[in-house]
């Protein structure tokens, strides 16, 4: 299996820990967007997946693929209704939590980075201030006191808050005062061994960027 993708992006993030979950050795190819063969991703987008001869894009997609191929530890819920929200919550996370959450790792980190201009702190803080908040308030009534959302540790976890981690890379984090499910929330997941694991990666890598751009 090779998993290809930037280790920053919150698609790939969540992607390799549900293969670290389910205890799966994959090959990684660090790729960016764009830079693959039309044949691994025709949409242009990270990450891309194969295996043997199958040949797949899209986060959820590979994630249900590898839950019905390898379903020995499961990253899914059994129940019916929690199969349904489980979906429904890391579709929430990649569409409007990665827009608004990975929108200011772009604008502060990637932006500059990638030479695309200097960051738009306007749109940061009309972000933090006015469009955040209500989806925050969303997920703290979503998100457990204490564990995972659907008893093991799954898919929707980790989906749920990867772009979280983007977002603290530069700077945000959510306030513990008036969000404290969320943010406990966000610190537990980053605990968890699967992510950890990949969370390191991204220290490495975060502190090799830093240098490199000194
Ligand atoms: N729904 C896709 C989204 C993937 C995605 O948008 N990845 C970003 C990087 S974080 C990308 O490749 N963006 C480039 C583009 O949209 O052209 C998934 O879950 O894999």
């Amino acid at each position: 299996m090779k998993l290809y993708g930037a280790i920053l992006s919150p698609f790939v993030r969540k992607t390799a820990v549900v293969l670290n979950v389910k205890g799966l050795s994959y090959e990684h190819e660090p790729s960016f967007p764009g830079s693959l063969p039309r044949t691994l991703s025709p949409l242009g987008k990270i990450p891309a997946f194969t295996d043997g001869d199958l040949s797949i894009s899209d986060s959820s997609v590979i994630c249900e693929y590898l839950e019905e191929k390898y379903p020995q530890v499961p990253v899914m819920p059994k129940a019916l209704n929690d199969r349904a929200r489980a979906r429904w919550l890391e579709e929430f996370a990649d569409t409007k939590m990665t827009e608004l959450a990975g929108g200011i790792f772009f604008e502060r980190i990637l932006k500059p980075m990638m030479k695309l201009g200097a960051t738009d702190e306007a749109k940061v803080n009309d972000v933090i201030t006015n469009l955040m908040p209500p989806q925050l308030d969303y997920l703290e009534g979503q998100v457990p006191t204490d564990g995972w959302l659907f008893g093991s540790f799954g898919t929707a976890d980790i989906a749920l808050v990867s772009s979280f981690y983007n977002a603290g890379y530069a700077g945000f984090k959510v306030d513990a005062a008036r969000w404290p499910k969320l943010a406990a929330f966000i610190g537990r997941v980053a605990a968890h061994p699967a992510v950890k694991k990949q969370l390191d990666a991204e220290a490495a890598l975060m502190k090799q960027m830093a240098s490199a751009n000194k």
